[in-house]
């Protein structure tokens, strides 16, 4: 079977591409994300709303070169150098970029520990139900329709959940957190399960459209999205609702694994 790369378009376009060309001088971090990626551009749009200095570099992780498994044995993207230290996995990121610029604002995670835990615990309802759940669904065949009509009712169960816990136009309010951040690039995908798998945001519950449309207008996400996404991203789109996509994440959705 040809590999995921065979025909994936290489760089970022539209928005995203003025800002990687915006981010190329060296730093102390450098940012090694693939446009196409939900994972990366949770850190992506961190890097942008805290506005902390980073270069960024385009890898295409189905390749799994030998300078980038150096930096991520994983062969996954997102990964990040930070004065010559390698730090992977979209959401240890997220935490390590709090740490290490704290006066890079705003802060997105509470100060008070009580709610910081709060939000960890649906950042981690976001990795641990929501995306497993979401790709599964995109990956279940029309012809499967009660396994389709279960995982379409699983998304909905999980980003119900979710829903019950958001306060505002942001998950705790007005101001924008991790939770945002880590459930965003998601909801921006979530047409391909919406032409699709005929998910529909209203069917999640009252107010779910109306944050999904608040989060994914907001500026830094915006500026990390590729404008001809859509078009650019079919290729991969594709293999996953044909069910023979090769990426770690489904071969781990199609044995029942958690993904990597
Ligand atoms: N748990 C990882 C994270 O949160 O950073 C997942 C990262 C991930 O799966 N990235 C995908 C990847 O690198 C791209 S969106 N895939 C390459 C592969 O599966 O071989």
């Amino acid at each position: 079977m040809a590999p995921p790369d065979a025909n994936l378009h290489p760089v970022a376009t539209g928005r995203a591409a003025e800002t990687v060309s915006q981010h190329q001088n060296p730093q102390d971090l450098t940012f090694y994300s693939a446009w196409f990626c939900p994972f990366s551009q949770r850190v992506w749009i961190v890097l942008e709303e805290k506005g902390i200095p980073y270069q960024y570099k385009e890898v295409n992780p189905y390749k799994k070169e030998e300078h980038f498994l150096q930096i991520n044995p994983r062969g996954l993207a997102p990964a990040v150098e930070y004065r010559g230290k390698a730090i992977y996995e979209s959401l240890v990121l997220l935490e390590f970029l709090e740490d290490a610029y704290p006066s890079y604002k705003p802060n997105l995670l509470p100060s008070d520990p009580s709610d910081r835990a709060h939000q960890r615990i649906w950042i981690d309802h976001i990795a641990k139900a929501v995306v497993p759940v979401s790709m599964r669904l995109t990956m279940t065949q029309p012809n499967e329709q009660e396994k389709l009509e279960t995982a379409r009712n699983e998304l909905y169960e999980a980003l119900r959940k979710l829903q019950n816990e958001i306060k505002g136009t942001c998950f705790a309010g007005e101001r924008f957190t991790l939770v945002d951040a880590v459930i965003v690039p998601w909801v921006l995908r979530d047409y391909v399960s919406a032409e699709h798998r005929a998910f529909k945001r209203e069917d999640v519950g009252d107010g779910w459209a109306e944050y999904a449309k608040a989060i994914e207008t907001r500026d830094s996400v915006c500026r990390t999205m590729s404008v001809s996404e859509r078009d650019k991203a079919k290729v991969i789109y594709n293999r996953y609702l044909g069910g023979d996509a090769q990426s770690e994440a489904a071969k781990a959705i199609k044995a029942g694994r958690p993904i990597p």
